[in-house]
């Protein structure tokens, strides 16, 4: 072993960080990469389903508080950026590489937002889902990811709760709101829990993830622990989860829950989900209607730093 790899060992074994400086495998860079880009690419992905309702909600209170979580996914999608650039990697080459359908997002933002109800089962159950994911990110090895993923959580704890208020409201309303809600519920419930990623005996690399400390818990056990967390809370807003299995088991202490469509799961991650198609097109534009920005920036950057142009 040489005294890197000592060193990477000992990090690991201790639960301490690595930090961008030190000696890391060459395997451990390229997963920290893909994960924390994949993550990025959702943030900045996943400001469109809901974004699309801010010109539609219903009241100014509502807009505002839409917006201020819309420009939190931005800036979650900069913290991870930032993170990704101190293991080597260029954030132009990143959003390249989203665009020409290289690299992942989560197949959650390729569902349609139907209704207003959606702003607030996306805020429920897909920052819930987020953040029984996240949270045990805040202690993984790599340091300015396990660092961002601190505050992320905080915005995504904010992020549930709004949506939660907002469910609250709804279901206290018309039946017709309550039926909104509803059908909401329906079309979300199966998509988050694909959120997790795939079943612990089809994820290859959940194993070389939990031995460097990067995942804490498998995909199945954050599924799980979603699901018990889930079940009460749709009891108190008055709604049914569209799965006839779900049961509580006693000897267990956990519910047991039908198996999510896992066909789809893979349809959607591989661009033929609903909403692929749209998404990437939207981020391909956005991306080239800001070149003239960044190319201003950047000879700005570079007249003050005395670079001739
Ligand atoms: N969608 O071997 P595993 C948010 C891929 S929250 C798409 O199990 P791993 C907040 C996986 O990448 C959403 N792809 O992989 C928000 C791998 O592909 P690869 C973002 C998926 O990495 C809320 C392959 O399948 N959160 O944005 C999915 O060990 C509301 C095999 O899978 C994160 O990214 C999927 N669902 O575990 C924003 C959290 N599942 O790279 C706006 C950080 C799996 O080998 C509004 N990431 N794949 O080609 C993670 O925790 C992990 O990367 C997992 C996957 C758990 C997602």
């Amino acid at each position: 072993m040489t005294d890197g790899e000592q060193v990477f060992a000992d990090t690991i074994a201790k639960d301490q960080r690595v930090e961008p400086r030190d000696w890391m495998p060459d395997g451990y860079r390229k997963t920290m990469i893909r994960q924390i880009a994949q993550h990025a690419h959702s943030e900045i992905i996943g400001m469109q389903p809901e974004g699309e309702w801010i010109t539609r909600a219903p009241s100014l209170r509502r807009k505002a508080i839409l917006l201020a979580k819309v420009q939190d996914e931005a800036g979650h999608g900069l913290y991870l950026y930032s993170a990704a650039e101190t293991l080597g990697a260029d954030r132009g080459d990143l959003t390249r590489r989203l665009i020409e359908g290289r690299q992942k997002y989560s197949s959650i933002f390729n569902y349609p937002t139907l209704s207003f109800a959606d702003v607030g089962v996306i805020g429920w159950l897909v920052d819930g889902a987020a953040i029984c994911n996240q949270v045990p990110l805040c202690r993984s090895s790599f340091g300015p990811y396990g660092r961002a993923m601190i505050r992320i959580c905080k915005e995504e704890s904010f992020h549930q709760r709004q949506g939660y208020e907002l469910l609250m409201t709804m279901m206290g309303g018309t039946p017709a709101q309550r039926e909104m809600v509803q059908d909401a519920v329906n079309r979300w419930w199966w998509p988050s829990l694909m959120m997790f990623g795939p079943p612990d005996d089809q994820s290859p690399n959940s194993a070389q993830s939990m031995a460097w400390k990067i995942k804490r818990h498998s995909n199945d056990e954050l599924r799980q622990r979603f699901v018990d967390m889930s079940v009460p809370q749709a009891e108190a807003l008055g709604v049914t989860l569209p799965d006839p299995e779900l049961a509580w088991n006693t000897e267990r202490g956990h519910y047991d829950y039908g198996t999510p469509d896992w066909d789809e799961l893979k349809r959607v991650i591989s661009g033929d989900g609903p909403c692929n198609a749209q998404r990437i097109a939207h981020r391909r534009r956005a991306d080239e209607d800001g070149a003239w920005v960044r190319e201003a920036a950047a000879a700005h950057a570079a007249k003050r730093a005395g670079v001739p142009a």
